[in-house]
């Protein structure tokens, strides 16, 4: 089994525009790289693909510039088409093995979970680098049933492999998901619908730094 591509620890960064009043993704990204953030994904679930391909390109430059991942959504050969360091599938997407075999072993492949059984199956039988685990709490960016704190609690304990808790999560109970050992945290329509993407994205890195984090997986 290759070894797994570590990703930075802290906020994951998704874009989503539908949250971000009129601001378009390449400000958002813009903003949250300002405000410390070291691994993005570009996610747009409206777009053309025409349109995607643009917003790609120069989003992907952007992030190069200042060393940060940059994963792609869904899109394989958009994130082929980039470079991207990585991309991100569903449970409804190509299997993470015939992704792998596209991509090659150089590349990050992420994977959304909403149980610990597909946790399970993710740590041990794919070769996938890190996995989501969501929707912890009630969302209305993503049409996925909330799997609740317990989840991420099943994670900590027995996927050692990096996760990224994601849904619902917001400034007010971040701190609830720092606290259960919760390396890599996602919030979407929290970071990119603020007022200042900067001062949001600043003082949610901030949090990891309260808590004494575990180093629960081994890659
Ligand atoms: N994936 P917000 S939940 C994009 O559980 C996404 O896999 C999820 O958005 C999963 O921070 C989600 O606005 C939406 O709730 C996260």
């Amino acid at each position: 089994m290759r070894n797994r591509i570590e990703i930075p620890k802290g906020i994951y960064g998704i874009t989503g525009d539908n949250f971000s009043k009129g601001r378009d993704n390449y400000f958002c990204v813009e903003e949250m790289i300002k405000g410390g953030i070291k691994i993005i994904q570009y996610r747009a679930k409206t777009k053309t693909t025409r349109e995607k391909v643009k917003e790609v390109k120069t989003i992907r430059e952007l992030c190069k510039k200042h060393g940060v991942v940059f994963i792609v959504n869904d899109n394989i050969d958009l994130a082929l088409l980039v470079d991207a360091d990585g991309v991100h599938v569903g449970q409804d997407d190509m299997h993470p093995d015939d992704v792998r075999k596209l991509v090659g072993n150089d590349k990050i492949i992420g994977l959304s979970t909403h149980s610990p059984e597909q946790g399970m199956e993710a740590y041990k039988n794919l070769n996938v680098d890190y996995i989501g685990v969501g929707p912890i709490f009630p969302t209305t960016t993503k049409d996925t049933t909330p799997v609740g704190i317990e989840y991420l609690e099943y994670a900590v304990e027995n996927l050692h492999l990096p996760f990224v808790a994601i849904g619902g999560i917001k400034a007010h109970n971040i701190d609830d998901i720092i606290s259960k050992g919760a390396q890599h945290v996602c919030l979407v329509s929290e970071i990119v619908g603020a007022d200042s993407i900067v001062e949001m994205t600043k003082s949610l890195q901030e949090k990891f730094k309260e808590y004494k984090t575990s180093d629960n997986y081994k890659l």
